[in-house]
């Protein structure tokens, strides 16, 4: 399908190595012309040693530029499915822009970001949402990111949307059995109520995948959790703890943290997000008001909120944030323990025993608990390799869209419609669950948009 011969850098700058790829059909005649031997008729998978030089045809002058190992890779056993060949280099920055000169001095062009991947793609080995997984699986940066990158590359998520695919298929052919011999009144090939269970079974698989996506998106980009709670309490003092990092202004003047302040760090494996806010208090200034309504904006986006208190919240208050946090975990946390006359315990609190902890920022008091409790607040399903978790915007609009056309299905066959009606609705849902796994034509706007967001050389 491709006709050109791409080029680039795979591994990031800095190492002892480096590795060049070449994908296309002149891969290794155009390396042979650089390399210190004749690679055209290499086997595949074989790796040979030898040398990159440069020469010059007039005045007959080599150049050794590197010693090198090249591993050769022939169509279709190769990651593009291409001819290809990867030269392992010294990690010298000369060295590598020396290699990519020649190599497109000899007819190379450079590769595009993701270009590699998306050849893989287009040659048949590998389909679109395996291909954007390899981008998921380099960003992967803690294990909850990499089991869920490795499950989809491995092909789980494209076999659920292999066996929907034939679930819908099975039902429009019942239904077209249905058409083809409406004549025949006395015939009756689908019960109806069958085909309305079958339907719906199907629905309910597409719903379930759906969900995920709100777990895939909290693991991808961290579990927000928002630290609140009057001025002065100790919220960023706790921040720069949990971070071990100096990140947010710390001073005993009310009001210090005027905007939200983010940054993640891991716990078990698991990325949280924490994000300190300005402490609420009634004030006339009117920036600090807008702190405070992002303060609350923070809140409404967290999955876990920690109240900081260093003396007894009134019942209208504790009232008050039970009732902003009703659909998340809500932590009440008192600071400041170390201090003389901290109180030891509060006579309104609920006995929400579980729920209440006692630290000190400061001194580094209670920390071990307060992040074990996070992580358990959390509520993460522990991942298999083979949980499919949906973690593309793009693929939760697809699946989000295959359910509106499918409703349409179970709205008709509730009334009664009759089979042709219901047979372009089938369609659309099953040409909108193909477009993830890239199974329909897809436009190139699209495709552009996916690898572009990769690296070069992947
Ligand atoms: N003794 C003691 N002092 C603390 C503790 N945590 C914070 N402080 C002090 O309390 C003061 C306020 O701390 P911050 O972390 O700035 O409080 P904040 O809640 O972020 O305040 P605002 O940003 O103004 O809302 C500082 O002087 C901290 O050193 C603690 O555990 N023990
Ligand atoms: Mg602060």
């Amino acid at each position: 399908m491709t006709t050109d011969t791409i080029c680039a850098l795979a591994t990031a700058p800095g190492g002892a190595l480096g590795i060049i790829r070449i994908s296309g059909p002149q891969s290794l005649e155009i390396l042979s012309r650089i390399f210190s031997k004749d690679l055209t008729t290499a086997q595949r998978n074989t790796v040979h040693y030898g040398h990159i030089v440069e020469s010059d045809a007039v005045s007959q002058y080599q150049n050794i530029i590197d010693e090198v190992l090249v591993s050769v890779f022939r169509t279709p056993h190769s990651y593009t499915g291409e001819d290809s060949a990867e030269i392992s280099c010294h990690g010298s920055r000369y060295i590598l822009n020396k290699v990519l000169a020649l190599l497109i001095q000899n007819g190379c062009r450079m590769a595009n970001p993701g270009e590699y991947t998306q050849r893989a793609y287009l040659n048949g080995k590998m389909d679109l949402s395996q291909a954007e997984a390899v981008a998921d699986l380099i960003a992967s940066t803690n294990k909850a990111t990499h089991q869920m990158a490795m499950s989809q590359l491995r092909g789980h998520f494209s076999s659920e949307l292999a066996q929907l695919r034939e679930q819908l298929l099975k039902l429009t052919s019942l239904l077209e059995l249905e058409l083809d011999f409406s004549d025949h009144e006395d015939l009756e090939f689908a019960d109806r109520s069958e085909l309305l269970e079958l339907t719906t079974t199907i629905e309910q698989h597409i719903t379930r995948l759906a969900k995920t996506f709100e777990t895939g998106q909290a693991l991808k980009q961290g579990i927000p959790v928002a630290i609140v709670g009057k001025t002065n309490v100790g919220k960023s003092t706790l921040l720069n703890r949990l971070l071990k990092d100096d990140r947010a202004i710390v001073s005993d003047i009310h009001g210090t943290t005027r905007d939200t302040i983010e940054d993640t760090i891991e716990i078990n494996g698991i990325t949280f997000r924490f994000i300190d806010t300005a402490g609420i208090r009634q004030t006339t200034d009117e920036v600090e008001q807008i702190g405070i309504a992002r303060t609350y904006a923070a809140i409404d986006k967290a999955r876990i909120v920690l109240w900081l208190i260093d003396s007894e919240p009134s019942e209208s208050e504790l009232a008050e944030m039970q009732d902003r946090c009703k659909d998340k975990s809500l932590l009440i946390i008192q600071n400041k323990i170390d201090k003389e006359g901290a109180p030891d315990h509060f006579s309104h609190l609920p006995l929400l025993t579980s729920h209440f902890l006692r630290i000190s920022a400061k001194k580094a008091i209670g920390l071990d608990a307060l992040e074990s409790a996070i992580y358990e607040s959390a509520d993460i399903p522990t991942l298999q390799q083979s949980d499919v978790i949906v973690t593309s915007a793009r693929h939760y609009d697809a699946l989000t869209r295959a359910n509106e056309h499918l409703q349409r299905v179970i709205d008709g066959l509730q009334q009664q419609l009759s089979g042709d009606l219901l047979s372009e609705d089938l369609r659309l849902t099953l040409d909108t669950l193909a477009e993830i796994t890239g199974g329909q034509i897809t436009p190139n706007e699209v495709l552009g948009n996916i690898f572009s967001h990769f690296c070069v050389g992947k």
